[in-house]
């Protein structure tokens, strides 16, 4: 393993390059810069340390001419990349001193820093740890993805409800990005197609929209690997400006083509696991593949010729279904322009494309209606039903005479409108298929998609999900990092984290216990600081801090969770103080626009928020704090005060689940269902360490098949029954409380009502542990020091292993 040692700069030479750059870049001095000058300045001083190690990677790149693994991925979560580069430079130390010596607060140029949404959640934060760990590991790989002009919504919340606003990331321009016009691509829409001989054709276009990439770093830590993530934003191509119309007075007219072509890169769908099927979509997901698909070509005919070779220089991870239209593009390249045979063709995409499915739910499965297929892409249509009339023909000749295993096989959804099942073309083009965690992959192939297990049984594999040790804690945890370096000796565990074992030593040491808990302490104040600006809320920095930060979904059930504060509430109310001690419950997270249900959850998180905050009688026991705008900085702020983190899940729908790992591995004790990695904490922290309610995901798919009656859950629970009248008519009451305990007492899809009383229960029990904090701290630091496993690194090497086949190309030492 190379260890690359900090650079060598003085604050002194920070502070020239500093002052050169504000000259250069800004034109301007010290004394008259603008913090945003000097932000912008500072973003470039730090870049400048990264652009040396970047070019030694793509030299090493070059003579190795190795495998590469390219990611396409339609969400990158990338997180603030000021704080992360300092680190990864080690510079952090000077800039401070230099910015300091010119008499500017690091911290305000930090707040400048931007943050690129362009993600929704798990899948797209997952995204870029991902790279993190690729680049870590000197691994040759790219990552792609949508340059969108506006990422996921800014939250506000207006009387308890969430107000959308454009997140416009790169207004004052992206400092961290290079721009690659010469690479610029042509991506085709509409048109029509005449048939060739063997399968194939020609498709003419009826729209052309250039495609232009730019990159950012993406840096490895402790290492001189640099890689980079490659963002493809629409441009209309020059004559899509309508000279003639604007000179006839039709302004609007005359940029009517340029508006519509661009439109495709102009902002990110901010729905998470549901199918919306719009046209722009597709179009979206059709430019990311053509444009990246294009540009793995033109690197591999760098160094290489002919299509013999292509499958052993290139693997292609399709992050989830959206980049799935990938496979027929390939096909098309191939057979269409590059003339090949259809079956050499597909021999060569079926080794080059592996997927990884990041769902159970059935609406978050994608299908296209063929009729928009048809006329968006009309030979990627043809070769769709091309290969599945083959591939079934094959399952035909296995097991003839079974036309319902045909049916459930096909790739085109039958009955009704004619659909087209993306995950299904997925797993018929990929040599392998992952699930994001041990469960979620069994249940894949045992119930979503079992029809393949039976055909391709060696097709599918589980690699679970992993977190960037450097992100969420050396960058959001500088206080336990100091911590763990100091009793590890260094801070190499940041690349090898099952070093964090060596830590169970330590549980029996009351000094370091008193460390652990004044870190926590610590850093509950920074947060309690950032909660009473943002919201006015004050929360008590030795109260528990109990965190359940993830996007609003119903299967996700934050309504278990306001319950369960309402019942808190309750017994407060009431003098029945035996299981209650002080908390602090802190929500994070956003709803799509459209999604009512989840948006009505929200509302009441925030309704039972104003009242408990406002009551005198339980301020010392219980604050509630929404913070807005959950993003990945709000992440690096909350997770590393948390002491309960809340996974609470109906078993057997959350593929995964991170923030479990992140919070973890800060030092949170979980709460939650054996549901996603859940199920491997627990093993790994042991039982012991882990506070477990409900049902498993057997017990649950079981009770929702049978006759289940949530209202009598409601009635035989005294507690339960309360909390949801409070809600109907008593101090909880909102405009749509009616429609949200309706829904829960006529159907509960998610069995809130069924896990409600094992949930509190155990509640009472994490309290019970809380009142002995040495107790408490003891269960922390085992999380910590067992969650080593959870490490993106981990989950790169398993991919290299059992999927990608790629080794490391180190850079050579500077
Ligand atoms: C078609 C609309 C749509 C949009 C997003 C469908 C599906 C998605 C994603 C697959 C949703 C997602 O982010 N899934 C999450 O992926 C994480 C990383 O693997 C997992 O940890 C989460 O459990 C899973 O919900």
């Amino acid at each position: 393993m190379t260890h690359v040692s900090p650079v060598c700069a003085t604050p002194t030479e920070i502070e020239f390059e500093l002052v050169g750059n504000l000259a250069r870049s800004r034109g301007t001095t010290v004394e008259s810069a603008s913090p945003q000058d000097l932000y912008q300045a500072l973003a470039l001083t730090v870049r400048d340390h990264l652009v040396d190690r970047y070019i030694r990677t793509t030299e090493a790149h070059y003579a190795a001419n190795p495998r590469f693994v390219y990611y396409l991925s339609a969400e990158y979560l990338l997180g603030r990349q000021l704080g992360q580069n300092l680190l990864y430079t080690g510079t952090a130390d000077v800039a401070r001193s230099a910015l300091e010596a010119l008499g500017v607060d690091p911290a305000d140029v930090a707040a400048l820093d931007i943050e690129p949404g362009l993600g929704n959640g798990g899948l797209g934060r997952l995204a870029a740890c991902l790279l993190d760990a690729l680049a870590t590991h000197d691994i040759p790989a790219v990552g792609y993805g949508i340059r969108y002009d506006f990422g996921i919504f800014k939250q506000a919340f207006q009387e308890g409800a969430q107000h959308e606003r454009p997140d416009d990331w790169a207004y004052y321009g992206n400092p961290w990005e290079f721009p690659a016009p010469d690479d610029q691509q042509r991506v085709g829409f509409y048109g029509s197609t005449e048939p060739g001989e063997g399968g194939r054709g020609t498709w003419t276009p009826g729209e052309v929209v250039l495609g232009e990439p730019s990159h950012m770093l993406v840096p490895g830590y402790g290492t001189g690997t640099v890689n980079i993530v490659r963002l493809w934003r629409a441009r209309a191509a020059r004559e899509s400006f309508d000279l003639s119309l604007f000179s006839a007075g039709q302004y609007g007219e005359a940029v009517e083509a340029i508006v519509r072509e661009e439109k495709i890169s102009k902002v990110l769908y901010p729905d998470d696991s549901t199918e919306l099927g719009r046209e722009l979509r597709l179009k979206q997901q059709y430019f990311l593949v053509a444009c990246s698909l294009r540009d793995i070509i033109r690197r591999y005919r760098l160094r290489n010729d002919g299509w013999d070779a292509f499958a052993d220089k290139v693997v292609i991870q399709l992050n989830d279904t959206h980049p799935v239209i990938a496979i027929p593009e390939l096909m098309r390249i191939l057979v269409d322009e590059e003339g090949l045979e259809w079956s050499k063709a597909w021999s060569i995409t079926q080794r080059v494309f592996a997927y990884t499915c990041h769902t159970l739910l059935p609406e978050a499965l994608e299908t296209w209606p063929v009729w928009l297929l048809r006329r968006l892409l009309p030979r990627h249509l043809e070769i769709i039903f091309l290969i599945n009339h083959l591939f079934l023909q094959q399952v035909e000749r296995l097991h003839p005479g079974e036309p319902e295993r045909l049916r459930l096989l096909s790739i085109i959804e039958e009955g009704g409108e004619q659909r087209v099942r993306m995950a299904h073309l997925a797993v018929i083009g990929s040599f392998a298929v992952n699930g994001v965690a041990a469960l979620h992959s069994r249940l894949l192939t045992e119930t979503t998609l079992r029809a393949f297990a039976d055909v391709l049984p060696h097709h599918f594999h589980n690699v679970t999900n992993g977190i960037s040790p450097r992100r969420f804690l050396l960058v959001a945890n500088p206080g336990l990092t100091r911590l763990v370096s100091q009793r590890l000796g260094g801070s190499e565990w940041l690349r090898d984290l099952d070093r964090l074992a060596e830590l169970e030593s330590a549980v029996g040491d009351p000094d370091f216990r008193a460390k652990w808990q004044a870190v926590k302490r610590r850093n509950r104040q920074e947060l309690a600081q950032y909660a009473l600006t943002a919201t006015g809320v004050s929360l008590d920095p030795d109260a528990l801090c109990d965190v359940m930060i993830k996007r609003f979904h119903e299967y996700k059930r934050q309504v278990l969770r306001v319950l369960h504060v309402i019942v808190l509430y309750h017994r407060i109310k009431r003098g029945d103080l035996a299981g209650v001690v002080p908390r602090s419950i802190v929500f994070g997270g956003k709803a799509a626009p459209g999604y009512h249900a989840a948006k009505r959850v929200m509302r009441l998180a925030n309704v039972v928020a104003g009242v408990v905050n406002a009551d005198p009688d339980v301020a010392p026991y219980l604050k509630v704090a929404f913070l807005p705008d959950y993003n990945v900085t709000r992440a690096e702020l909350i997770i590393p005060a948390a002491d309960l983190s809340e996974q609470i899940s109906m078993a057997g729908k959350e593929a995964s689940g991170t923030s479990n790992m992140k919070l973890a591995l800060n030092g949170a004790l979980t709460i939650g269902t054996l549901d996603g990695a859940n199920v491997e904490i627990r093993d790994r922290v042991g039982a012991e360490n882990f506070f477990l309610f409900g049902l498993d995901a057997a017990d649950a798919a079981a009770l929702r098949a049978g006759p289940y009656n949530p209202r009598s859950y409601y009635e035989q629970d005294y507690e339960l029954k309360a909390a949801i009248d409070a809600i109907t008519g008593g101090p909880f009451a909102f405009d749509g409380g009616d429609i949200l305990v309706g829904d829960l007492l006529g159907y509960d899809e998610y069995l809130t009502l069924a896990d409600f009383r094992s949930y509190t229960d155990c509640q009472d029990e994490v309290a019970r542990v809380w009142r002995d904090q040495d107790e408490w701290t003891r269960r922390a630091i085992l999380n910590v020091a067992r969650s080593g496993f959870f490490s993106s690194d981990r989950t790169i090497r398993d991919y290299c292993r059992d999927i990608w086949r790629a080794v490391p190309v180190p850079p050579k030492e500077a």
